[in-house]
């Protein structure tokens, strides 16, 4: 063999001690093109780059192993677990520099077209932009990344912004240390600015509240009814309001609902101490009221440094992670017990059929998952 061709197949782990190289073998008439037939060539995958290589390339901006590098941290296969952790440990000295802002809003707000509008703006005025999603929805309908790619057309071409889509949960879980992971491993690659878009149900509010600076919520006109119906708790996590759509006929019902969801806030408890919430309008369309908005977290942040409101909110952010991290970690564990496994279809039927009570079935799952460790 050639001392500078490379083998077709080595051991990565110690590519010097063995290795493989394919050669055409014997063959009998006609077999090779049916064996040809048969075979669906598939895309030989590049070798995985190590930790050093990822660590240099993040910290140079190198946007291919950036978005690699987080694909390491959102893997759910053990082996890349220490991987990216020890990756991780090293690019956390660079991190935590950034303006993390989370946004929501129900379906169909706008979020993505604000992000794409307000992210093209921070771009403009010459910061770096990076755009993370958590989709709750994405294990049971495959996500919305696709029309989220689509709708944000002009931030995705642009050179200083930055755009990874929702990880896929797996059934366990573990959306926001994905998502925690790739905000820190993208302010290690010197963005500014960090935009954490999620759909405005369930839970997902919460979570990402508890992973941000800033909270924005998103909402639309047509108040009434639906300024009623509005969650009291959702609000009262946010650090702004903003009637989206405020253009062309809307703009005039866009601020009305403004002064009426001024008076509501008014009465609520503010999401950050020394902060009052209030509500702007703004559309994504013509950018009326972008800039803005800009000066309210500027302003935000400029406060909260000074009161040291900033910090304790990202320390109190570290000391939550630690306890959602070990819940992840003990769930995952507690459901991958080969005895649990085994278990827990003949105990869910059991209680399903009324013969166990759900608690007795629970004990002993525990009582298998707690023996069997050492
Ligand atoms: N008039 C007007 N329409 C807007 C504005 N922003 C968004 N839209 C429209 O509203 C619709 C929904 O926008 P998206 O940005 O996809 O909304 P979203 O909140 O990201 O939606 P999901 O990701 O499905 O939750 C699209 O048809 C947009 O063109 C705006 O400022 N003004
Ligand atoms: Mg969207």
């Amino acid at each position: 063999m050639d001392a500078d061709k490379k083998p077709e197949w080595s051991d990565p782990n110690e590519p010097d001690k063995c290795s493989s190289v394919i050669r055409r073998g014997k063959e009998q008439e006609g077999q090779a093109a049916s064996l040809r037939k048969n075979i669906r060539f598939q895309k030989r995958r590049s070798s995985e780059p190590a930790v050093e290589e990822l660590y240099t390339g993040v910290l140079a901006g190198d946007r291919g192993l950036l978005a690699r590098a987080i694909t390491l941290v959102e893997s759910n296969a053990e082996q890349h677990f220490q991987k990216a952790q020890n990756l991780l440990q090293r690019l956390l000295q660079h991190s935590g520099k950034s303006l993390r802002i989370g946004i929501t809003g129900v379906p169909g707000a706008g979020k993505s077209t604000f992000i794409e509008t307000f992210g093209t703006y921070l771009c403009d005025q010459g910061y770096r932009v990076a755009v993370l999603a958590i989709d709750p929805s994405s294990s049971i309908s495959g996500g919305s990344i696709l029309g989220d790619k689509t709708r944000m057309e002009l931030l995705a071409r642009n050179p200083r912004a930055f755009i990874r889509p929702s990880p896929s949960a797996g059934k366990l879980g573990g959306v926001h240390r994905k998502t925690r992971e790739a905000m820190l491993i993208c302010e290690a690659a010197g963005f500014d600015v960090i935009l954490v878009e999620t759909v405005g149900v369930g839970q997902s509010e919460v979570i990402i509240r508890d992973m941000v600076d800033f909270f924005l919520l998103l909402v639309l006109t047509g108040a009434g009814d639906e300024l009623q119906g509005m969650k009291k708790g959702i609000m009262e996590l946010a650090d702004a309001l903003i009637v989206h759509k405020a253009d062309g006929a809307n703009k005039q019902k866009a601020e009305q609902t403004r002064k009426e969801y001024n008076r509501i806030l008014h009465f609520l408890q503010p999401a950050t101490k020394g902060w009052s919430t209030k509500a702007y309008t703004c559309s994504s369309l013509n950018g009326d009221g972008i800039e803005g908005i800009w000066e309210v977290l500027k302003s935000f942040e400029r406060n909260g440094k000074e009161t040291g409101v900033f910090e304790d909110r990202r320390k109190g952010q570290k000391r939550e992670w630690i306890y959602s991290m070990i819940t992840d970690q003990l769930q995952y564990s507690f459901f991958h017990h080969p005895e649990v496994r085994l278990m827990l279809p003949q105990l869910e039927n059991e209680v399903m059929s009324g013969e166990k009570t759900v608690a007795s079935a629970v004990e002993k799952l525990f009582h298998a998952f707690l023996s069997g460790k050492e």
